[in-house]
């Protein structure tokens, strides 16, 4: 038996706007595939033979399925448009199919209109059973994991998997997962909802397995927790302790970046960016819009916020880590000033590198339910929703607007700057 996972290309900022290719003075960024079909894979019993196909970079093979017995779509809503025509294409052709991720978990009525199986949330304890289903005939249409995963039970993900790139088209890094599920809500976040409430940390020797497994393959690892590393005392030791075990390491740890917040930077102890330095850590992926000091820093109206966003670039810059900074604009409190702010504080406070999305209500968080409840999504076309393209009606200003304002920012910050100078060639990749 086979099963083909399917992974679904997706709009980034430069294919939704190419005008951006002009005024980007760097690589463009292919990204990682998500691990979800790693981790599935890892899971798949050994009478099942796998593939897989990264619909980006290869052909999906609808006139080679003859020997698929299963067709596996792994999605998130910036592909879910894609994945669902896949679906439909690959059924066309008489091929069952089931269709997991963040979508599927989040809109499993929608996904089902378009697969002969839907699952629900975290996939490991399940695949077994879908697959024995399909060798019984007896595909059932949705299955929802019953319970979180226990980490400690975790395979490590077949990342082997990975197509490495076509032509000049490779991903940059590959994502290292350290735990699943966040006990917070950040307004506009997916995971605590896909993932669960509640934080579970993966053990040191699977996050290590995951790192060493990317470096014998000369790939760099980027880790997929934003700011959930520095969220209490627990997870900051966890992850101490990871970055001396990675400090210890003969072959030093290729790391492109760590995700973090400006409060984090500020509530972060000095011993604590000793260590990530030592553990080769050069750059932060800053994620600005989701805490209190990013969304108030730009209304005009809340110096002491704006003082709070200085003073955490400040300290990355002084601790030697370079602070790659995401803006989101959208807020109920931006307004029309909010772009020049915006970049008058990236000038200030001698940003390098920045990258600038669009809020983005993606179905099943806080802010979707918001925007839905008070009438103001403008559609349903999921290839939008990609922090790209506005999807629903800003509070002060109109949708186009705020559309040229999102275009303004990436041309204004990279058109007369310093912005990228000294920095290497793997850190100048950016997302867009
Ligand atoms: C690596 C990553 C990327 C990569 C790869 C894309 C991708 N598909 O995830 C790149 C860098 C390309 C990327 C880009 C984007 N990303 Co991203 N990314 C991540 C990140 C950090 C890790 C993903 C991962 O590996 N997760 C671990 C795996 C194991 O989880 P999983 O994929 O959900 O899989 C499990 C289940 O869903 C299920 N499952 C999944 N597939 C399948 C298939 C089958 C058949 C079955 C049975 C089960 C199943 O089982 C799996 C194992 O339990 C996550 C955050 C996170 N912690 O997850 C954000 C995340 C997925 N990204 C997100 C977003 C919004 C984006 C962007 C749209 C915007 C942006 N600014 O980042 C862009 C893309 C568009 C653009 N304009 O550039 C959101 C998704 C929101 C949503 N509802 O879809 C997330 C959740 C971040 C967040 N905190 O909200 N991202
Ligand atoms: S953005 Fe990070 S900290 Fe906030 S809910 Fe999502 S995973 Fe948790």
């Amino acid at each position: 038996m086979k099963v083909r996972f399917v992974y679904p290309r997706f709009e980034r900022h430069a294919e939704s706007h190419p005008e951006l290719r002009e005024h980007v003075p760097c690589e463009e960024y292919l990204g990682p595939p998500s691990l979800g079909i790693a981790y599935l894979a890892a899971s798949t019993p050994p009478d099942w033979e796998v593939e897989m196909r990264d619909d980006r970079l290869q052909d999906v093979g609808l006139d080679d399925v003859d020997d698929v017995d299963l067709v596996a779509i792994s999605t998130f809503t910036a592909s879910a448009k894609r994945a669902l025509a896949l679906a439909d294409a690959f059924r066309a052709v008489g091929k069952k199919v089931v269709l997991g991720g963040i979508f599927p978990t989040m809109l499993p009525d929608v996904a089902a209109r378009h697969a002969d199986s839907v699952v629900v949330g975290e996939g490991e304890g399940v695949w077994p059973s879908i697959l024995r289903d399909v060798k019984a005939g007896n595909l059932q249409p949705r299955y929802r994991a019953s319970a979180p995963v226990d980490p400690a039970s975790l395979p490590l993900p077949r990342t082997d998997l990975y197509v490495d790139g076509a032509g000049d088209r490779a991903p940059d890094d590959y994502p290292v997962q350290t735990s699943r599920g966040c006990q917070l809500s950040c307004f506009a976040c997916a995971i605590p909802a896909s993932m669960g409430p509640m934080l579970r940390p993966l053990p040191l020797d699977h996050i290590l397995g995951q790192i060493d497994q990317l470096a014998a393959r000369g790939r760099l690892a980027s880790f997929t927790e934003d700011t959930s590393f520095f969220l209490h005392s627990m997870a900051r030791a966890r992850f101490a302790e990871l970055l001396d075990a990675l400090a210890e390491r003969e072959v030093p740890a290729r790391i492109s970046y760590i995700g973090i917040s400006m409060p984090m930077i500020l509530a972060t102890p000095d011993h604590l960016f000793e260590r990530m330095r030592k553990a080769g850590v050069k750059m932060f992926y800053l994620v600005g819009g989701f805490d209190p000091i990013t969304r108030k820093a730009f209304t005009g109206r809340e110096p002491k916020a704006l003082e709070r966003a200085f003073n955490s670039i400040r300290r990355a810059f002084d601790q030697g880590i370079e602070p790659y900074t995401s803006f989101l604009v959208g807020h109920d409190e931006d307004d029309e000033g909010t772009f020049d702010r915006m970049i008058e504080f990236a000038d200030r406070a001698g940003i390098r590198k920045a990258e600038f999305a669009i809020l983005t209500p993606y179905p099943g968080t806080p802010v979707w339910h918001a925007l839905e409840a008070e009438g103001r999504l403008l559609h349903h076309d999921w290839s939008k929703y990609n922090d790209a393209n506005v999807v629903f009606q800003p509070k002060q200003m109109s949708p186009d607007r705020l559309q040229e304002g999102y275009l303004h920012l990436w041309r204004e910050f990279y058109r007369p700057r310093q912005s990228l100078r000294g920095l290497d060639r793997e850190e100048r990749t950016i997302q867009f």
